[in-house]
């Protein structure tokens, strides 16, 4: 038996469920489904993995200037959400979630389950890991090349359309949280936010999808160099967003 790939596995698991084991088919190739226990559904199976831990900024400090300023960068990434990681780290051992075993994305789809403290830390390390991975150095055309265009264009009418609902959703969100792009259940895209730190994998958001693109629109993001001109901070944040990444995530939801 050949042994499928990523997507086929997810593909597969999301045909057949535990049934999968059940019918005899080799554990070895299912360790995802092997760790779930009795009565649980792998949710958000779709959703671009985040480890418990923080990992290396994918690029320097300084990378993202003009639009995002170095002291920024080292100050969201090295204080708050390095905060957010040792945070988390404390409530899956006071909860006593397995992190062998588990996946973060699992986690958030049964948030409810568990402390504020969990959802508070767990929404804001996968959405800075995630958010992180979405920049790259600024481009002053900075359009996507990919076949997410033209499912952009089917959902929102134009390119131009989407940024201005996208743009509308992080400068409308009262006090701190996130925008996003997201691919909900029946395909279609749809944008949103959420606040605080809550994420579109968690079972108790209103906005529910597998996130594509997310922009953190807490003033820490954007308060040194922007102030309180939060939509100066997303007019500018487009030139850095990574569309191969976008793209990426999409093939996977
Ligand atoms: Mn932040």
């Amino acid at each position: 038996m050949n042994t499928p790939g990523k997507k086929n596995r997810r593909d597969f698991l999301k045909a057949t469920g535990k049934a999968g084991l059940a019918a005899g088919l080799s554990a070895t190739i299912l360790p995802a489904l092997a760790s779930v226990s009795n009565n649980e559904q792998i949710v958000n199976g779709g959703a671009e993995d985040v480890l418990f831990t923080q990992r290396p900024l994918p690029y320097a400090f300084a990378a993202l200037e003009p639009v995002i300023d170095a002291m920024t960068m080292e100050i969201h990434y090295m204080k708050h959400a390095a905060a957010y990681a040792n945070n988390l780290a404390d409530a899956v051992k006071a909860e006593g979630v397995d992190t062998e075993k588990e996946q973060l994305r699992w986690l958030l789809g049964k948030i409810s389950k568990y402390s504020a403290k969990m959802r508070n830390n767990g929404g804001g390390h996968y959405n800075h890991e995630f958010f992180w991975k979405t920049m790259q150095a600024p481009a002053e055309d900075n359009s996507p090349q990919s076949a997410i265009t033209k499912f952009i264009i089917r959902d929102f009418g134009s390119f131009e359309a989407f940024k201005t609902q996208f743009t509308d959703a992080g400068k409308n969100r009262f006090g701190s949280g996130w925008a996003w792009l997201v691919k909900s259940a029946d395909g279609k895209l749809v944008v949103g936010s959420t606040p605080n730190q809550d994420n579109p994998l968690m079972d108790v958001s209103d906005l529910k999808g597998i996130p594509l693109l997310g922009l953190d629109v807490w003033e820490h993001a954007y308060y040194l160099k922007y102030q309180n001109r939060r939509p100066d901070y997303i007019n500018a944040w487009w030139k850095t967003v990574n569309w191969k990444i976008v793209q990426q995530r999409y093939d996977m939801a």
